[in-house]
C-alpha cells in the first residue's frame, strides 16, 4: 500500500469498534481507557494473571478468540533510570516478546488499525534538540536505556515492515517522560518525577533534614501527563495514517534540580535538597519537537504545574496501594 492510499484510510472511527488495550492496567494503558470512555467504543483487555503477552501462542489464541478491531499496544516492561541499568535482558527480552507477539497476533487476525507505543529514549543520546522524528538511528543511545531503547526501536520498524509487505494501518507514537495517576512509586523501579513526590512526602512525614536527588541535577526531561498522553494517542489513532512515527510531547522542559524544586514546594517538604553524585545523569536531554503532533490538531491541556499538584493529591489518596504494588 502507498503512502498516500494509507493516508486515505483518516479520519478512523473508533465509535462501535471492539478497541484491546494491551497493558491497561499500567499508568499509559488506564489513562487510555479513561479516555476511551469518550469514544463510544467497547474496550477489552486481558490481565497479567491470565495472559503472558511475552507468550506468542497464548496471545495469537487470545487474539483469535477476542477479535479486536483496533489495538493500542500500552503493555511494556517499563521503569526508571536504575531498573533499566541493572535489568538489560528483562528490558530487551520482555519488551521484544511483548511487541512481536502483539503486533503478529494483529496482523494476522486482520485488526484495522493498531499504535504501537514506544518513548523518547530511542533517540541518540546527543540527538540535536528539540529532537525531531528524522534523529532515529543517527547515533549512539544512551547506554544506560538501550536495552530499552533498541526493543522500542524495534517495535517501530515491525509497524512499518507490516505496513510495507502486508499493507497494515499500524502507527507508532514516541511519548517523552509521562507522569500521572497509576504511576510507579517503588524507588528503585520509579522514573524520577514519582520517586521525587515519594522521597519528599517520606521526608516530610519524618521530619528528615534533606532528600537526596541522583546524579547532577543538571539533566533536562520534559514531562508530559498521561492523561494529555491518552488524549494524544486516541488522536493518532482517529487521525493519522503513515509509516513514520510521532513525538507525542508538551515542548518544555526543565532540570532535574528545578524539578525537585518545584515539587518539595507542592508537597511542603521544608528541609534541603542533596545531590548524589554516584547516581547516573542519563541521557542530558531530551526534548522532543512535537510539531508533527501538533500539524495534526493536538496541543496538550495539563501544565507541568498542575499536573504535579494533582499528582501529588492523587499519590495521597492512594498512598497505601502506590507504596504496595
Ligand atoms: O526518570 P528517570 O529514571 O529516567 O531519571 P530517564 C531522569 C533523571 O532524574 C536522571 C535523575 O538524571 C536521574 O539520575 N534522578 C534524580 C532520579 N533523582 C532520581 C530518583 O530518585 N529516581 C530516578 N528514577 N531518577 C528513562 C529510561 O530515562 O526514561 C527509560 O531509563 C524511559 O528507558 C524513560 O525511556 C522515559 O529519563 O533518564
Amino acid at each position: 500500500m502507498t503512502i498516500q492510499a494509507a493516508a486515505s484510510r483518516v479520519p478512523y472511527a473508533l465509535k462501535g469498534k471492539r478497541v484491546w488495550v494491551s497493558g491497561h492496567r499500567g499508568m499509559v494503558g488506564s489513562a487510555i481507557v479513561r479516555r476511551l470512555a469518550q469514544e463510544d467504543c467497547e474496550v477489552i483487555t486481558a490481565g497479567r494473571d491470565s495472559l503472558d503477552l511475552r507468550n506468542g501462542e497464548a496471545v495469537s489464541r487470545w487474539v483469535a478468540d477476542t477479535r479486536p478491531q483496533a489495538v493500542f499496544v500500552a503493555a511494556a516492561k517499563v521503569g526508571g533510570i536504575h531498573a533499566n541499568n541493572t535489568y538489560p535482558a528483562d528490558f530487551l527480552y520482555d519488551n521484544l516478546m511483548i511487541e512481536a507477539n502483539v503486533i503478529s497476533a494483529a496482523q494476522n487476525n486482520d485488526v484495522e488499525k493498531l499504535l504501537f507505543l514506544g518513548s523518547s529514549c530511542i533517540y541518540p543520546k546527543m540527538a540535536p534538540q528539540p529532537i525531531t522524528e528524522d534523529a532515529l538511528l543517527t547515533g549512539p543511545l544512551e547506554p544506560t536505556n538501550d536495552a530499552y531503547a533498541i526493543a522500542k526501536i524495534a517495535g517501530i520498524k515491525l509497524c512499518q515492515a507490516f505496513r510495507k509487505q502486508h499493507g497494515a494501518d499500524f502507527i507508532s507514537a514516541m511519548p517523552t517522560n509521562l507522569y500521572g495517576p497509576g504511576d510507579n512509586f517503588d524507588l528503585l523501579k520509579s522514573h524520577v518525577l514519582p520517586a521525587l513526590i515519594r522521597k519528599m512526602d517520606d521526608a516530610k512525614r519524618e521530619g528528615a533534614s534533606h532528600v537526596t536527588v541522583w546524579g547532577s541535577g543538571k539533566p533536562r526531561r520534559e514531562f508530559l501527563h498521561v492523561d494529555d498522553c491518552a488524549d494524544a494517542l486516541v488522536h493518532l489513532m482517529l487521525h493519522y495514517s503513515d509509516e513514520n512515527h510521532v513525538n507525542v510531547g508538551c515542548g518544555e522542559d526543565l532540570t532535574i534540580r528545578d524539578l525537585a524544586e518545584q515539587i518539595r514546594t507542592i508537597v511542603g517538604f521544608p528541609g534541603g535538597i542533596e545531590l548524589d553524585g554516584s547516581n547516573p545523569d542519563g541521557t542530558p536531554r531530551k526534548l522532543l519537537d512535537s510539531g508533527l503532533l501538533r500539524s495534526l490538531g493536538w496541543a496538550p491541556r495539563i501544565g507541568l504545574a498542575d499536573g504535579l499538584q494533582s499528582t501529588y493529591e492523587w499519590y495521597i489518596a492512594h498512598r497505601d496501594i502506590a507504596l504496595n504494588t
